[in-house]
């Protein structure tokens, strides 16, 4: 076999699973080409994606607009370091700002990366302007967080799959119940030295659990009472996949840091980033932190078009109307059968809970029998399957996509 061939999608799952390292359980599936909210495997064969990984391709699968960008910038120019400007950060910098409403930005690459950073930089902020005492600091996050993968991240992880036995772990965080109001307040009220609370706005790995209506609004408003930041991690949520700019915006709160990432970039490029107002990301001077390709002149060339695409394509209102059609066609079959428990989600984020234990190969045979009926989903905690298309789909399509869904449930009824 020459290594350019085109190989079956058995030769290159071998290929994985003896070259690579064995961490991540995919679908069987070999995907080699992606155009809006379709991807084809290496046999040809054409599914609808209803993942978007993990929402980075909200805009659709190498939009021309988004490739044009990069293609254009690449062949100009790719990386200066930030040890010299380059022509493009600045205006990239200044368009985001003016799009999420901050004065500063600071580029990073990964969601995980850009989440270190916000932690950073509300540390520094805490010490600096709060006036805790050195190294006092501490965080408030939320039980069944996600938030990445680094060191520090998995410290305040309560998933033992993410994070046993890659200890000692970082100190500073405490964990609270999520969507619980009552239990932030009991921790600001108790301990001077907070400096902020992380939360996703809707939170994606536990299952796409959305809060009560209100908290965010009213948990940003208990920061503000006890001079403590709201950071919000919009990583997955941001980029108009639950059918506003951000997830904040569907309770009008800003946050004092603001996290994205994944669809800043429309999926084509890693790009992330960390906004903030002065008072905040002035704390920050030169040598304090960085990255060798953050705010690199692709990645700005790329932010800049992912977001125009989010805003001329009016993506937020789509996903906003899609999202009410998918949850109530879903919750016409729902009525019928013992099989889902319900449906839930904002916009296209959304998640079907299957009535079976945890610990059940349900959802994942039913993610195989979505495959071969042309629909790809992943579970994720055991009984649950998240749905998120591209944001670009038509109403012809997703109502296409849920007659697949529901066909492929009606399988599974006992
Ligand atoms: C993996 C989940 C999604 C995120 C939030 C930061 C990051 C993520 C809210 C880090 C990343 C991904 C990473 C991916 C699986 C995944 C995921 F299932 F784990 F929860 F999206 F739903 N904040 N989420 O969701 O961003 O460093 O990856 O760019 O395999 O780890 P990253």
């Amino acid at each position: 076999m020459a290594s350019l061939d085109q190989l079956t999608s058995q030769e290159a799952i071998d290929l994985e699973n003896k070259y690579g390292a064995h961490n991540y359980h995919p679908l069987p599936v070999v995907l080699s080409k992606g155009e809006g909210v379709y991807v084809w495997d290496v046999e040809g064969k054409k599914y609808y994606d209803f993942l978007s990984a993990y929402s980075a391709v909200n805009q659709g699968h190498c939009h021309p607009r988004i490739v044009g960008a990069m293609t254009k910038q690449a062949e100009t120019l790719t990386l200066t370091s930030r040890a010299f400007h380059n022509d493009m950060l600045g205006k990239y910098e200044k368009f985001a700002c003016e799009f999420f409403g901050f004065d500063k930005l600071l580029p990073m690459n990964t969601g995980a990366e850009a989440v270190e950073t916000a932690l950073k930089i509300c540390r520094k902020w805490a010490y600096e302007v709060k006036g805790i005492d050195e190294n006092e600091a501490e965080i408030v996050v939320c039980e069944n967080n996600f938030h990445g993968r680094t060191t520090t991240i998995i410290s305040f992880s309560n998933d033992p799959v993410a994070r046993k036995n890659f200890g000692p772990y970082t100190k500073g965080f405490i964990k609270i119940a999520y969507d619980n109001l009552e239990a932030l307040e009991a921790e600001l009220k108790s301990n001077p030295n907070i400096a902020g609370f992380l939360a996703e706005p809707i939170q994606g790995e536990a299952g796409v659990f959305v809060p009560q209506e209100g908290y965010l609004a009213k948990a940003k408003a208990l920061c503000e009472k006890y001079n403590v930041l709201f950071i919000a991690d919009e990583v997955q949520t941001g980029i108009a996949r639950t059918g506003r700019l951000l997830a904040v915006d569907h309770e009008n709160v800003k946050p004092d840091l603001l996290v994205l990432g994944k669809a800043l970039s429309g999926g084509a490029y890693p790009v992330s980033a960390v906004l903030a107002d002065n008072a905040i990301m002035d704390v920050i001077r030169p040598g304090n932190h960085g990255s060798t390709f953050g705010g690199n002149p692709v990645a700005a060339a790329v932010a800049i078009a992912a977001l125009e695409v989010v805003k001329e394509e009016n993506l937020a209102e789509n996903a906003e109307k899609l999202g009410k059609l998918f949850r109530s066609e879903l919750n016409k079959y729902i009525e019928t059968t013992d099989l889902v428990e319900l449906v839930r989600g904002k916009g296209l984020l959304n998640a079907i809970v299957i009535n079976d234990d945890e610990e059940s190969e349900t959802a994942w045979n039913i993610c195989l029998a979505l495959r071969d009926n042309g629909l790809l989903a992943k579970p994720t905690h055991g009984n649950i399957i998240r749905f998120a298309p591209p944001l670009v789909m038509n109403e012809e399509q997703l109502l296409d996509c849920v007659s697949i869904i529901v066909k492929t449930l009606k399988q599974f009824e006992k």
